[in-house]
């Protein structure tokens, strides 16, 4: 089976810069997404997120005919699904987030229609394990008339893996192309399909396995990330009381030749590693105390964060016993769940921002240099620019280390700086 035209389903952070990928390497590629303003964007050659190099490829892949975005799928060789997975929601808050696969289920039906012999469908999203399997049977469910791995092997019409995708977002152009990938087909020939497809662009290695693994592989990376960085956020706990601080503490300790500590923050956002794994805690709630305990940790530092402030507050009001609490301006510094990106989703910046606002009835300073107002997740949040907020504010809340922050140079008592930069 060769492969010439590719369809991505989901043209988010990861499925928007895999199919300009594969277009940039000369591949048809239809990609598919039910926002509509996405679609009409791409379409126009440009892109509505923010990732570094990925407007030109991009402009370029469109401008060649490569590269069209629709919002139902059409027919091609193989099919890669970039859909978000999310968690349902819980009633309380000590319940276990269960995964929802609702998007991936809406994927399999969307494409289920214009599936024919000899297709590869690849998941990307980040999945429980089982997920695969699942996508599978939703697909058998959906064409009778197509055979498929559970009960064809390797005879099967179509051929299913899980990929998952594993690029850091600011650096995927170069991930794409650099990073191993796992492989993980529902039978050999669905991996070595894969592979040959993947082989395209990919100069890393393809590393080959089963469905199950590849899923548990994903999420094992993004819970190694979050045990590691609770470790940071605990110690930054310690240190505040025991007056120490912290970033010199971790730069110390990385010294030694076998001890590599990561960095404390306001919390742990994005959509990978807060959410990732809730999926292995969720299957094995009694096997996985540490995995949890992590992610209790790296939920409850938003929190010290907001109490931070609160102190800082009162601090700056017995300072100060002409002012009332109304007159103190608090001024957020990022908003995104990262440095020098535009995502805002499970933003622990964003979240501390909205808490702030929420007890704080004085002004609210909220800086955020990579979006804009529109963006329906600030809320009641007003964006300022940098050098109000330095200008104005009694209390400065460093949330996020933006390239914009660190040339700040900034002289104030009242500093809470969860990113170690202007400390
Ligand atoms: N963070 C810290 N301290 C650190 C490093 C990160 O507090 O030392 C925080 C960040 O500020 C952020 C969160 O952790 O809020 C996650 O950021 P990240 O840069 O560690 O990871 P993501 O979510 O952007 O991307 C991760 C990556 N996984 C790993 O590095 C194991 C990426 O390779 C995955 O593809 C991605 O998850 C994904 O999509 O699953």
């Amino acid at each position: 089976m060769s492969f010439e035209t590719i369809s991505v389903i989901g043209l988010g952070y990861i499925g928007l810069p895999t199919a300009a990928m594969f277009a940039a390497y000369g591949k048809n590629v239809i990609g598919v997404d039910v926002n509509q303003h996405a679609v009409d964007t791409i379409n126009r050659g440009e892109i509505h997120i923010v990732e570094p190099d990925l407007d030109a490829i991009v402009h370029k892949a469109v401008s060649d005919g490569k590269l069209k975005a629709v919002l139902t799928p059409e027919a091609a060789d193989a099919f890669l699904i970039a859909v978000p997975t999310p968690f349902l929601p819980t009633e309380n808050e000590s319940d276990i987030p269960q995964p929802d696969l609702k998007y991936i289920q809406s994927a399999a039906k969307a494409i289920a229609p214009v599936l024919k012999k000899g297709d590869l469908v690849i998941l990307e999203s980040t999945s429980p394990v089982g997920a695969t399997e699942k996508m599978a049977d939703w697909l058998a469910e959906y064409r009778t008339d197509l055979t498929f791995p559970k009960t064809h092997a390797e005879e099967s019409d179509i051929r299913i893996a899980h990929c998952p995708e594993r690029v850091l977002p600011g650096h995927v152009v170069r991930e794409l192309v650099e990073n191993d990938r796992v492989i993980g087909g529902l039978t050999n020939k669905c991996s070595e399909q894969a592979t040959k497809l993947y082989k395209t662009f990919v100069k890393g290695d393809c590393v080959v396995t089963n469905a199950r693994t590849a899923e548990m592989a994903k999420l094992t990376e993004n819970s190694c990330r979050d045990v590691q960085i609770a470790f940071a956020n605990e110690l930054s706990i310690i240190c505040d009381k025991l007056d120490i601080d912290v970033w010199e503490l971790i730069s110390l300790a990385n010294r030694h030749p076998r001890i590599n500590i990561l960095q404390p923050g306001p919390g742990v956002g994005g959509h990978c590693i807060a959410v990732d794994p809730w999926f292995i805690v969720s299957k094995t709630p009694e096997q996985a105390i540490l995995i949890h305990t992590a992610r209790k940790v790296n939920d409850s530092k938003p929190q010290w964060v907001v109490d931070k402030v609160k102190i800082a507050i009162s601090d700056f009001l017995q300072g100060n016993p002409d002012k009332t609490a109304k007159e103190v301006a608090i001024a957020c510094y990022g908003l995104a769940f990262k440095p020098d990106i535009d995502d805002l989703r499970e933003s622990p910046a964003l979240g501390i921002s909205k808490s702030i606002a929420e007890f704080h009835k004085g002004q609210i300073y909220a800086v955020e240099p990579n979006i804009n107002e529109s963006n329906t997740l600030l809320d009641t949040l007003n964006l300022v620019g940098l050098s109000t907020a330095l200008n104005n504010a009694d209390i400065h809340v460093l949330l996020v280390d933006h390239q914009e922050f660190k040339e700040v140079a900034i002289e104030s008592k009242f500093i809470i700086d969860t990113k170690g930069i202007w400390s």
